[in-house]
C-alpha cells in the first residue's frame, strides 16, 4: 500500500516542492489548507486537477495550525504514516509585529500534531518531521553553526521555533516517537514568497529592468546568509524519516554570501554591472554598465538600490553559516544547485514575469506592482 503523509504549510515554498517529490515516490499525499477570502494555492494548483473527479493521490484538508480540534480530527481521519510539520508564520519580520500569534502557529502548532499523534496512540505508526531553522542560532556561539551549537534566537519568531524544537525533542525522549528536527539554513526558489529578500531582490531587479518600478529599496545590506534551493532541501525533509532512527540535522550549503552579493549577482544575470555609494543608510546602487536585452529600462548612471531603515529589524541576526557535515556523512546528502544556478533561474522566472506585465501596460491595460 502507498505510504501516506500528511503536510502542514503545503501552500507553501516547501511544501509544494515536498508535495511534488512525495507524489513522484508513489505516496498518497494530504495538505492543509487555510482558509482564505482568495484562492491560496497557486503553488500546488499543477498538483491538484479536479475536485469532483477521482483526485489521484493528493488531497487538501482546511485547517489552521491553531485550531487544536480540527488538527487532531484531520490526522486522526487521514492516519498519516509520516507528518511534515511545515506551516508558519515564517517571516522574521513580522514576527516582531505579531509575536503571539507567531508564538501560537509556530510553537504550539507543533505540540498540537504531537499531542493528536500521541492521543491517537500513532507514536508507533506515524514520523514527525519539525521545519526547524537557523534563526535558532541567532546571535552565533560558533562559526560554522552545527547540530552541538548552542541557540540563541533573536526574534519573537525564533523564540516561537526554539519551542517547537525541544518540544520534538521531548516527545522523541518521553514517549519513544520518531520525531525529529531538520535545522534548515535559508532556501530560496523561484515560488519563495515575495517579501523575503533573495525573491525581493531578484523580482524588484527584473521589475526595474523592464521599467516597471524604478528603484529596489532594501534593508541590511551586510547581512550574512548560507542559501541553498529549496528542492535540495525538502530531499532532505524526505531522507530524515527514512532512517532507522530519528536524528536532528543541520541541512546548508557551508557557503555564505552578503546580501550585498546577492543584489550584485542578481543584477549580473540582468546585465547590469553594479556599483555602491555611500554607506549606512545612505548607500546606493549605481549602473556602471547594461550589457545584452535584458534591462531596457535602465540606464548608465541610475540609482536602483537604496537602503530604507523600514526593513531594518529590532534585533537582527547578522551572520548564518551552517556546517553540514553530519548530513552528508549519515545520508549522504549533497546540494546540487549553486547560488549562481539559482539566482538565474529565480531572475529568469521573474524576468519573464515582469516582461508579461509590461506586455499588458504597453497595450494600455493598468498594471499594478504590489510591493511591501
Ligand atoms: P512559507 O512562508 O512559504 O509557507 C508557510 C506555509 O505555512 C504556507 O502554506 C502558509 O499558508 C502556512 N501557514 C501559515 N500560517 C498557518 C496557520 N496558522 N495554520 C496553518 N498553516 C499556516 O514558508 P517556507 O515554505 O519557506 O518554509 C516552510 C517551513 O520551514 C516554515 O515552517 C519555515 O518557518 C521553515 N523554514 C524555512 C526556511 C526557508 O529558508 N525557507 C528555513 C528554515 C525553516 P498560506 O499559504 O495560506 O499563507
Ligand atoms: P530570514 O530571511 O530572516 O533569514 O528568514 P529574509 O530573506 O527575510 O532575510 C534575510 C536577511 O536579509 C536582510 N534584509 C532583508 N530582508 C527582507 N525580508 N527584506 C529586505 O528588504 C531586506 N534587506 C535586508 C534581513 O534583515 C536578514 O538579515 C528566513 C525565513 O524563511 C525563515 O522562516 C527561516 O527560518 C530562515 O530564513 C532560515
Amino acid at each position: 500500500m502507498a505510504k501516506r503523509a500528511l503536510i502542514t504549510g503545503i501552500t507553501g515554498q516547501d511544501g509544494s516542492y515536498l508535495a511534488e517529490l512525495l507524489l513522484e515516490k508513489g505516496y498518497e499525499v494530504h495538505g492543509i489548507k487555510r482558509r482564505a477570502s482568495s484562492f491560496n494555492t497557486d503553488r500546488i494548483d499543477h498538483l491538484y486537477h479536479d475536485p469532483h473527479a477521482a483526485n489521484g493521490n493528493f488531497y487538501l484538508h482546511y485547517g489552521d495550525l491553531t485550531d487544536t480540534s480540527n488538527l487532531t480530527r484531520i490526522v486522526a481521519e487521514v492516519q498519516p504514516d509520516e507528518i511534515y510539520n511545515l506551516g508558519a508564520q515564517s517571516h522574521v519580520a513580522v514576527s516582531f509585529e505579531m509575536p503571539e500569534y507567531t508564538a501560537d502557529v509556530d510553537g504550539l502548532g507543533a505540540l498540537r500534531l504531537l499531542e493528536a499523534m500521541r492521543f491517537l496512540k500513532l507514536g508507533d505508526k506515524c514520523r514527525y518531521y519539525q521545519a526547524s531553522t537557523s534563526e535558532l542560532y541567532g546571535l552565533v556561539q560558533e562559526v560554522p553553526q552545527k547540530e552541538t551549537t548552542p541557540f540563541y534566537p533573536r526574534s519573537p519568531y525564533g523564540v516561537a521555533k526554539l519551542y517547537a524544537y525541544w518540544i520534538t525533542v521531548n516527545y522523541r525522549e518521553s514517549y519513544g516517537m520518531y520525531a525529529c528536527n531538520g535545522i534548515l539554513f535559508n532556501h530560496e526558489s523561484p515560488r519563495r514568497g515575495e517579501t523575503f529578500v533573495t525573491r525581493k531582490i531578484t523580482r524588484g531587479l527584473a521589475n526595474i529592468a523592464v521599467g516597471l518600478e524604478p528603484c529596489l529599496f532594501m534593508g541590511n545590506l551586510d547581512a550574512l546568509r548560507d542559501w541553498g534551493h529549496a528542492k535540495d532541501y525538502v530531499r532532505m525533509q524526505w531522507m530524515m524519516l527514512q532512517q532507522d532512527k530519528p536524528k536532528d540535522y543541520v541541512i546548508a550549503t557551508g557557503v555564505q554570501y552578503s546580501v550585498r552579493q546577492f543584489v550584485e549577482q542578481a543584477a549580473k544575470e540582468l546585465g547590469i554591472t553594479l556599483a555602491w555609494e555611500g554607506d549606512g543608510v545612505g548607500e546606493k546602487g549605481v549602473v556602471q554598465a547594461v550589457e545584452g536585452e535584458k534591462a531596457p529600462a535602465v540606464n548608465v548612471g541610475d540609482v536602483i538600490v537604496a537602503v530604507d531603515p523600514r526593513y531594518f529589524r529590532p534585533a537582527e541576526v547578522e551572520t548564518l553559516l551552517g556546517n553540514p557535515d553530519m548530513a552528508k556523512a549519515d545520508l549522504g546528502w549533497i546540494p546540487g544547485i549553486t547560488l549562481t544556478e539559482m539566482v538565474a533561474e529565480m531572475v529568469g522566472s521573474d524576468l519573464r514575469e515582469a516582461q508579461r506585465h509590461a506586455l499588458l501596460r504597453d497595450h494600455g491595460h493598468r498594471v499594478a506592482v504590489v510591493r511591501e
